[in-house]
């Protein structure tokens, strides 16, 4: 049998033992996994992460910093640790056993605890990512996200984690290698994205099979990619639609449950690592691979072959072969693609960036046909519609007695009379009563209000409704909070209502600044409690020298110039 087809070393206890594994589990203390451990842990247990047979310890952990190797010296670029909070860790001892948990509180595996550490995660940072700059995804997750302490230890597994999507897609290394074994496929190209395929993607995944004489075997990351990347439901629809424009006898689609870290060079090794494991003897690496986007400054993070030049160095010890790419580019005159560094520099060349992509479908505006296909687009437009056919929240902050429910409810009214997508209005008071109802108005339980409006309105947004919300909203952190969670899914519209204290006070519709005043309403806003004003809104009214109707108005316009509502002619 040929090495690629033989089994590689999985972590589960036969059914027989993990019965009675399992039973004594249960009274291990607990440690529910994050989206991203769990990840991790299916790939260490089913033999995706050869040689790891757990999440490192704090000596292999440092020498994988240092020497992309574990302390044996097997080549390991990136750390795969199982983090956790303080508190969690402060009651562990060394030696004890702990069971590892899903979401829905299954017992995957237990860890031998051998090490518990608090790492250095700048040094980390500079070492995985080569930078501690916060705007590259796989930094922020690891100093904004990740727990405090590093726990290391064999693991266990005792249950193979369910997915209830795309089952029959998703095969383990050993059962691709059976799959390989079985169609006598001795050579195998593996090609790894994380984005829908489009016709340069075909070009040059064909174009490897061909230059290599190999199999394909289309290996997309359905774990955690990019945040902002397109969903892995629609991306796997994506791919299963054009699975017909490659040859049947000599492809296949298998899925990954891999939790990227966009670490460029070092992740392209890492994924080799990855694909030998799964049985492949080819590996494509094209330009910037695994690249996390601009850094701070606009500038990319790696120059866009570093992950060739790291992947060539270490090809043999992977054990698996490069096929590298240069950036393909369209050209009208041969009517294909063509590598960059192949043409002329006077011959016109076509190109269209993800950026660019999105921002036609978010128009609704066509996509030529040379670069991508109907069927792809089909699927994309319908996770992705135009805008003006997308979910969005309106989010009003201001004073109390500012005008923000005045003006919420007109542009409420306005927006239900042009019809089109549903429309709910989460204003200050209503949400005190019905969903916050036994908060007070510390910095604390303000803070847990907002937060629960996001949360509403971020589900109001995904589902493609609007969203309006009109509390005081006084602190700016809480108000980005939700902006960040809202815009995962659409538009986020912050409107600061400005009117100021002497008019609110002036006004005082509800005689509450008089109370306040008088002191019998503590921690009021804007007398005895802080409000920040919005820095860069996307809209400031002025409603002490405007009507409701012309505010209301202004928000209207607002959005159809921002294209999420269109006027009907
Ligand atoms: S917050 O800070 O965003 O959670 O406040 P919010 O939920 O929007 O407040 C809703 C209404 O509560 C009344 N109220 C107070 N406001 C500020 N400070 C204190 N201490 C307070 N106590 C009661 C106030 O009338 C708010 O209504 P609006 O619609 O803003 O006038």
């Amino acid at each position: 049998m040929l090495e690629n087809h033989k089994p590689i070393k999985e972590l589960y206890l036969s059914s027989k033992l993990s019965d009675t594994a399992k039973k004594e589990a249960a009274n291990y203390v607990s440690w529910d996994l994050t989206p991203r451990q769990i990840c991790d842990l299916e790939l260490i247990m089913n033999g995706g992460f050869s040689p790891l047979n757990g999440f490192l310890d704090e000596e292999d952990y440092n020498s994988v910093l240092d020497n992309m190797r574990l302390k044996d010296g097997s080549l390991w670029p990136i750390p795969i640790t199982l983090d956790v909070s303080e508190e969690f860790s402060s009651n562990l001892k060394i030696g004890e056993n702990v069971a590892l948990r899903n979401l829905e509180g299954v017992i995957l595996a237990t860890i031998r605890v051998d090490a518990k550490w608090l790492p250095d995660k700048f040094k980390e940072a500079k070492k995985v990512f080569q930078t501690t700059d916060e705007t590259h995804p796989g930094v922020n997750f690891l100093l904004n996200n990740s727990g405090k302490i590093y726990l290391g230890g064999e693991v266990t597994g005792l249950e193979r984690p369910q997915h209830y999507d795309f089952k029959s897609r998703r095969q383990t290394p050993n059962e691709l290698r059976k799959y390989f074994h079985k169609m006598g496929w001795q050579k195998i190209v593996a090609f790894q994205t994380r984005n829908p395929l489009h016709r340069a993607h075909q070009e040059l995944t064909l174009a490897a099979a061909r230059d290599v004489e190999a199999n394909l075997l289309i290996h997309p990351v359905v774990g955690m990619t990019k945040p902002g990347d397109v969903d892995h439901f629609t991306r796997v629809r994506c791919y299963e639609a054009i699975l017909d424009k490659y040859p049947t006898f000599s492809t296949t689609l298998s899925l990954v449950n891999l939790a990227m870290r966009m670490a460029g060079p070092r992740e392209a090794v890492w994924h080799g690592l990855i694909r030998k494991n799964h049985g492949c003897t080819h590996f494509i690496i094209g330009r910037d691979h695994a690249g996390p986007g601009k850094d701070i400054d606009g500038n990319d993070f790696y120059a866009p072959y570093d992950a060739q030049i790291l992947f060539k160095t270490y090809s043999k010890e992977i054990g698996i072969e490069m096929v590298s790419f240069k950036e393909l580019v369209y050209v009208p005159e041969y009517g294909k693609f063509k590598p960059i560094d192949e043409l002329n520099i006077d011959i016109k060349t076509l190109s269209i960036s993800g950026t660019e992509l999105r921002r036609r479908l978010y128009e609704g505006i066509d996509v030529p046909d040379w670069f991508s296909f109907p069927e792809v687009l089909k699927e994309l437009r319908k996770t992705l519609p135009p805008l003006s056919k997308r979910g969005f929240t309106i989010f009003f902050t201001g004073l109390s007695g500012s005008g923000k429910s005045t003006i919420a409810n007109a542009v409420l009214t306005k927006l239900m009379e042009m019809g089109g997508r549903p429309v709910t209005l989460l204003d200050g008071d209503i949400v005190r009563k019905n969903l916050s109802s036994e908060l007070g108005f510390s910095k604390e339980h303000r803070d847990l209000n907002i937060l629960r409006i996001g949360y509403v309105a971020s589900e109001i947004t995904k589902n493609g409704g609007i969203a309006i919300c009109a509390p005081i909203a006084p602190y700016s952190k809480t108000r980005l909070s939700v902006r960040n969670d809202i815009t995962q899914y659409g538009s986020f519209v912050e409107i600061h209502v400005k009117t100021s204290l002497k008019i609110c006070e002036k006004r005082d519709r509800k005689g509450l600044y008089k109370l306040a005043r008088q002191g019998k309403i503590k921690a009021f806003t804007g007398i005895s409690d802080p409000y920040e004003i919005p820095e860069q809104p996307e809209l400031r009214l002025d409603t002490e020298n405007a009507s409701v109707d012309q505010c209301a108005q202004k928000i209207i316009l607002k959005l159809q110039r921002m294209g999420l509502i269109k006027f009907s002619v």
